[in-house]
């Protein structure tokens, strides 16, 4: 997106640490957006979401590398998703709906790998320039929760998923004490170990809002 371009749609981010819920609510919060809004929603996600972005996020869940390399990677991905995907849709005026976007990189490779959070977000910067979430929607769950979640579905077998529970934790910890400037009043706390209706009921209230 370029400096002067003008955003019509809005750009809704869903972040987590894994298994906390975003893929079971994605097509909810699609539908109950466009109910309440009237509006087209793009779904998409981070790594990925353009062809450039999806080989990337190929490597940086398969294949074994350092986390300062992980954070480079990512935000290629990021930069080839918001030029392609991401500016020209919220430009048309329709919503972006995507799941994971740069406080994942903060609360993984920050948090998780121990990269030092200002870098990252400097980098952040750089790559995705002015574009800022309207609203982040955080699923909120124990790691050890999410962790007996996973392995009840299977999981997908990827590096990140191999992490023991000390790691979640601190992406955890980051999501939720050491948000971005600025991201605070803009992020929804999801109590995740709710069932599934109850999270769809706060779900809605927090849409309508937006
Ligand atoms: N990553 C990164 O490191 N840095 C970055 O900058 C970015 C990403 C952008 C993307 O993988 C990976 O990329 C991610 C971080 C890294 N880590 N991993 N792995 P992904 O997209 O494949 O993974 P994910 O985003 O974490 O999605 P997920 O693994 O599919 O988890 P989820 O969407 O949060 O959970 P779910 O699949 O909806 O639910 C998990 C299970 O729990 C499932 O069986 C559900 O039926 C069950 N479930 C869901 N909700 C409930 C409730 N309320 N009660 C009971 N059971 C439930």
């Amino acid at each position: 997106m370029s400096q002067t371009s003008k955003r019509l749609g809005k750009f809704i981010v869903l972040e987590g640490i894994d298994g906390a819920g975003k893929s079971t609510h994605i097509d909810f919060i699609a539908e109950t957006i466009r109910a309440a809004h009237g509006v087209q929603v793009l779904i998409t996600r981070e790594p990925g979401g353009t062809p450039l972005a999806e080989k990337i996020r190929e490597l940086v869940l398969h294949q074994a590398m350092d986390v300062q390399t992980e954070v480079l990677l990512v935000a290629a991905a990021r930069r080839d998703h918001v030029r392609q995907l991401i500016g020209p849709a919220l430009e048309r005026g329709d919503w972006v709906l995507c799941d994971r976007f740069v406080d994942s990189t903060r609360a993984y490779q920050g948090g998780g790998g121990g990269v030092d959070l200002g870098w990252i977000d400097g980098i952040n910067r750089e790559v995705s320039g002015p574009l800022e979430p309207d609203r982040v929607i955080l699923f909120d769950l124990p790691s050890q929760i999410a962790a007996a979640r996973r392995g009840g579905r299977g999981g997908h077998g990827d590096r990140f998923e191999a992490q023991d529970v000390a790691y979640f934790e601190r992406v955890r910890d980051v999501y939720l004490t050491q948000m971005r400037p600025g991201a605070q009043e803009k992020t929804s706390i999801l109590n995740a170990e709710l069932d599934v209706s109850r999270i769809q009921m706060e779900l809605q209230k927090i849409i309508i809002n937006i």
